[in-house]
């Protein structure tokens, strides 16, 4: 197998061409070996192995840098750099990272996880080596759906302004996660399939002059309109407007033709931009077929490609897609926004059924956002679904283009808390703490999937912006017909108990059910309360409770630093108590990745750790006997 040979990218220099191609079989059985037992990226991987083996052929990822975009392509990059026998523990507990990660190898050059940073951080290092003068390659590896995220072009933009040697390299398989959408991969199929677009000028002058009678003067019209014959003639057009020169289109599994374009690009001394043509899923037909489904794919049966899942109620993801299509039926003004997330968000039959009500923006969270406000202000009701990570990128949006005008905008923040073994890049636990400071939002966590239902209904009555947070799996399995009232701003109180309360936000609510029955087993009651809302708190339960003195434990799937936990803090000393308060939720640090039932019981904040902490903190502390109300 020349898989055992390979240990580093020294490895592969001496290799023919006919070993170059075993060897990339090879890589592709590996990887679907290891992301059928772990889960992982596989159709973006697949597709990827030989474009990786060039770049590694052509530069040197121990002194120069490779920085992929969004960085869940990087499983071959990985093997190749030493990570050949770890790779079976990829995205585990205590495994390597499913995403390039600089502690993790001196060969992976930036921290990605989140899409278009890639050419930014190029350019940033591309200044640095100029400084430096330390003969750096630097490299930016982006999918044509990361390419339609603003922060791509704003790069762009700025290196074809300083002409710094980069290269971008342009993986095109024409998906996103879904396919591609908008003008940039409309553009991006022209230059693929359009001959016009990618002959050579000295041929199309050729082929205009043959037009019998006026050919000539055909051409010497177009010669003088400029610009457009330009545009005309000179391939990626569009990149060499920006300040690159544009190579391409290359067929990204032709080895010769891949390291010739990439050595050219490697000896440039401006940015290049190499557009590389390549195929999602390749070598693998189940992933082909259903190219959505084996994106981020769970374990799975190779020879079938059937999905292993374990029987579970509907999807948290699965009951909002409902909920909403049963909403957008009786109320037109609905509409439906996802950022390059539809399946994600579980958006699909929203769009089959409404599809001039549905609009996926590509990877644009910050234009999905500002759109919404608009939306909004011409009389729209619009649903913005995105996952919590990806929410942090339209934090400004949120604010001064939704809040600020005090918008009808409900935000959808899908993945909240710890999502598992995608990891730190990917966990939603900062928007309780980055969204509930905002004015004039309402910000609602339900404890299971049926107050999800009544959240999104009871949001089409608020006239201003709502957020509401649920997390990542399945939900309850509750039944969703229970009717539960929901009243702006007021809590429920799940449980009485007059020893101490439990504050418990979203799916932490569960868990703190069954520490309150282990307290009770022990003689100790405690309340558990669903708070639903992280803003505004119910004051008037709060304050019974500061009054009474009763020991306050909240808890929260999200950083402890500003979130609900704060809150409840913040309202007992505007009011002027001093609880005791014990807060549990995480620490000031990038939880890891791993299963989300492995990470919380790491963490403390399964029912077993939220017991634990609850009993060692009541050690010594006199429960003092309050009256239930
Ligand atoms: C800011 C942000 N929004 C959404 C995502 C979710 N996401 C991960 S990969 C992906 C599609 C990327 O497509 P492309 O760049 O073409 O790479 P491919 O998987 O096709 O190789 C999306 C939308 C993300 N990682 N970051």
């Amino acid at each position: 197998m020349l898989l055992n040979q390979i240990h580093s990218p020294e490895n592969l220099k001496d290799l023919k061409r006919e070993q170059l191609i075993s060897l990339s079989r090879e890589f592709r059985e590996r990887i679907i070996q290891v992301v059928s037992r772990n889960g992982g990226h596989l159709a973006s991987n697949l597709g990827i192995v030989e474009l990786t083996i060039a770049l590694h052929r052509v530069f040197d990822s121990s002194k120069d840098r490779i920085i992929f975009d969004v960085g869940h392509q990087c499983y071959v990059h990985k093997m190749i750099t030493g990570r050949m026998e770890t790779f079976p523990t990829i995205r585990t507990l205590g495994g390597i990272s499913g995403f390039p990660k600089i502690s993790e190898s001196p060969h992976d050059a930036f921290d990605t996880g989140h899409s278009s940073t890639s050419i930014s951080a190029a350019l940033g290092l591309a200044i640095a080596r100029d400084r430096f003068s330390n003969g750096q390659k630097i490299v930016a590896v982006i999918g044509d759906g990361a390419m339609t995220g603003g922060m791509a072009f704003e790069a762009m933009n700025h290196a074809g302004h300083l002409k710094s040697g980069l290269v971008v390299v342009l993986n095109d398989n024409e998906m996103s996660i879904s396919p591609n959408v908008g003008a940039v991969s409309r553009y991006l199929n022209k230059l693929r399939i359009e001959p016009y677009f990618t002959t050579p000028k000295e041929y199309l002058e050729y082929v205009v002059k043959q037009i019998p009678g006026f050919g000539s003067k055909l051409f010497n019209l177009l010669s003088r309109i400029e610009g457009s014959l330009k545009y005309l003639l000179t391939p990626g057009m569009f990149f060499e407007d920006f300040g690159f020169k544009y190579l391409g289109p290359v067929d990204g599994y032709d080895f010769e033709l891949l390291e010739e374009t990439l050595s050219f690009a490697r000896d440039h001394k401006s940015p290049v931009l190499v557009h590389v043509l390549t195929e999602k899923g390749r070598g693998y037909k189940p992933a082909q077929d259903h190219l959505p489904t084996f994106h981020g794919v769970g374990p799975f049966e190779i020879t079938t490609g059937e999905i292993k899942k374990e029987p579970s109620p509907p999807s948290f993801t699965a009951i909002f897609g409902k909920t909403l299509v049963e909403m957008a039926q009786e109320n037109p003004r609905i509409v439906a926004i996802t950022a390059a997330m539809k399946e994600g968000t579980g958006l699909e039959t929203f769009a089959q059924t409404f599809p001039d009500r549905f609009f996926d923006v590509g990877i644009a969270e910050q234009h999905a956002v500002t759109m919404a406000a608009g939306m909004a202000l011409g009389g729209l009701r619009p649903f913005v679904a995105i996952y919590s990570t990806f929410i942090q990128r339209a934090f400004d949006q949120v604010i001064h283009d939704v809040c600020l005008m005090n918008l009808p905008v409900t935000i959808c923040l899908d993945r909240g808390g710890l999502v598992g073994e995608d990891g730190p890049t990917h966990h939603g636990t900062f928007d309780m703490s980055f969204l509930r400071m905002i004015p004039n939002i309402i910000f609602m966590v339900p404890k299971d999937e049926a107050e999800l239902r009544w959240m999104l209904k009871f949001s089409l009555t608020l006239d201003g912006p709502v957020a509401i947070r649920y997390p990542r799996g399945s939900g309850m399995g509750v039944s969703l017909d229970r009717l539960e009232p929901i009243i702006k701003g007021r809590a429920e109180i799940c449980r009485e108990g007059g020893d101490l309360a439990i504050l418990a936000i979203g799916s932490a609510l569960y868990p703190a059910m069954e520490v309150s029955n282990r307290f009770s087993r022990e003689g100790i009651q405690a309340m558990v309360v669903n708070p639903r809302f992280v803003k505004p708190l119910d004051i008037s339960l709060l304050e019974k409770l500061f009054k009474k003195r009763v020991p306050l434990v909240t808890i929260e799937e999200g950083t402890l630093l500003g979130g609900f936990g704060s809150a409840i803090l913040e309202s007992a000393s505007d009011l002027g108590y001093c609880p005791q308060v014990l807060r549990i939720g995480l620490s000031d640090n990038f939880a890891p990745q791993g299963r989300p039932v492995e990470l919380r019981a790491m963490l403390g904040l399964d029912a077993d750790g939220i017991y634990r902490k609850v009993s060692e903190w009541m050690v010594g502390r006199t429960l003092k006997k309050v009256s239930a109300f």
